[in-house]
């Protein structure tokens, strides 16, 4: 049944794209969404397809002439991906009649979509909010099956429930600490003042808790940069090779083979660890050895997490002492193999005796790697988060800070209370500019 309502939304224009990527395969999707959505069905099939019903039929031109043959679908408005009426043509998935399809659809008055267009306007019109919208993205992009896991968890609106829940309790006291302004007598103020207190300490302990899962759940989105660095010889070239599980970096019995640092993506329980492998640190006469140390310092310097590499079955197991070693970091005594009866130092970081030839203490490894990360094991409970979701939270955490500090001065903790939601309400997208709308939906890929 056709929608009584006209549809909402921005701008009264059509959109269309392939929403297939570009390419030849089995099948090619064209998606339409806007006003004209029917009309440019009626225009390609001949008719309105059912709603929401697969209609197999030629699609054709302005000219009568059949571009090609497959299914349409149409969702009237509102019960669509963007809220709009929207109409769908599956079809051949080659390049050139796909976009005969598309051009029929431009020249039947839509115009071709932007970026991430049917999912702004799926926000703009209610369908998500902008959490929402970017855990579609972040499961597109997902390079694990646990992100993949975490970004659907999301999008069913898991995350923004969770912030929800903390915008509702802000809600609660906010409403509360008004009412002591209103009515400052002295009995009322001194029971506020206690309520108000317990209930700004649940709620900093809420906000902790989603901030701690969103911490441990953007590892998944950005992964961690874990630099290889020690003396040469000591098996860290041997050590990527063991964890990448295949032979990727040159291992050879010389010291100073690895120059270039060389970086291999792994994951351990789903985690993505951006793995470099840099050149044994050590003064060196080779100018392409001193390049390569050069290299490795710069990597250093970057790192997330450093694993440290010595060699058990040598005399001195210290790093060198220019070695910036700054970040997290964990000590590898490597060779354990040649070192029968090693009992593994311990330091001030975590420590491993591992052998990269055997394999010994490399699950050992690969736990203490995660650990170092943060990475507990929340697993299922983990929240995808963005760097923009980071932010807002840690916000909201600095004024829920600044209203316990506020004692009496009952303005100014309101208005810390003030603030701390508006960050929050930020994440869902509430009153966002449209610079950042820009910038959320520009990586989207054309078509969703
Ligand atoms: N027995 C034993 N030999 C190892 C082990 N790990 C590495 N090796 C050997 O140690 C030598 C050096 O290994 P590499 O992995 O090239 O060491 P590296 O630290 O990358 O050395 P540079 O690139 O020169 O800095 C090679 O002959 C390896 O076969 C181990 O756990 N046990
Ligand atoms: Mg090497």
């Amino acid at each position: 049944m056709p929608s009584a309502e006209p549809p909402t939304g921005p701008g009264p224009d059509t959109i269309a794209a392939i929403a297939t990527p570009a390419g030849r395969g089995a099948i090619g999707i064209v998606r339409v969404a806007g006003p004209l959505a029917r009309d440019i069905a009626r225009r390609l099939m001949g008719k309105v397809p059912v709603a929401r019903r697969a209609t197999h039929g030629a699609a054709r031109g302005a000219a009568g002439q059949v571009l090609d043959d497959g299914i349409a679908l149409f969702f009237p408005a509102p019960h669509s991906y963007s809220g709009e009426d929207a109409f769908e043509f599956q079809g051949h998935g080659g390049p050139v009649v796909l976009h005969s399809v598309l051009s029929a659809c431009l020249d039947a008055g839509a115009r071709l979509a932007e970026p991430g267009e049917f999912t702004r306007r799926a926000f703009l019109n209610g369908r998500m909010d902008l959490a929402q919208a970017e855990a579609v993205a972040d499961l597109i992009d997902a390079a694990s099956a646990e992100a993949a896991r975490s970004a659907l968890r999301s999008l069913a609106g898991e995350f923004s429930s969770a912030i929800d829940g903390l915008v509702a309790q802000l809600v609660e006291l906010r409403a509360l600490t008004e009412a002591t302004l209103d009515f400052p007598e002295e009995e009322v103020d001194k029971l506020h003042r206690d309520d108000a207190a317990a209930r700004l300490a649940r709620l900093r302990t809420a906000l902790d808790e989603v901030l701690a899962r969103s911490r441990e759940g953007s590892l998944l989105r950005t992964g961690i940069q874990v630099v290889l660095a020690g003396r040469p010889n000591v098996g860290k070239s041997s050590l990527l090779n063991r964890l990448a599980g295949a032979e990727r970096a040159i291992v050879t019995p010389i010291p100073g083979t690895t120059r270039d640092a060389l970086r291999e993506s792994i994951q351990i329980d789903g985690v993505p660890l951006n793995l470099v492998d840099t050149a044994g640190l050590r003064d060196s006469r080779d100018e392409v050895e001193r390049l390569g140390v050069e290299r490795a310092r710069r990597e250093l310097a970057g790192a997330d997490l450093v694993l440290a590499v010595h060699d058990a079955s040598a005399a001195n197991h210290s790093l060198p002492a220019a070695a910036p070693v700054a970040a997290a970091r964990i000590d590898i005594y490597n060779k354990i193999d040649l070192a029968p009866g090693f009992s593994v130092p311990q330091g001030e970081f975590p420590a491993v005796g591992v052998s990269a030839l055997t394999g010994a203490g490399i699950d050992q490894l690969r736990r203490a790697i995660l650990d170092a990360a943060g990475w507990k094991s929340h697993g299922e409970s983990v929240f995808l988060a963005r760097e923009r979701h980071l932010r807002a939270l840690q916000a909201a955490r600095g004024h829920l800070a600044a209203a316990a500090g506020q004692g009496r001065q009952w303005e100014l903790f309101a208005e810390e209370l003030r603030l701390a939601q508006q960050a929050l309400a930020a994440i869902a997208g509430e009153f966002s500019a449209d610079a950042l709308l820009g910038e959320i939906f520009s990586r989207f890929c054309i078509g969703k």
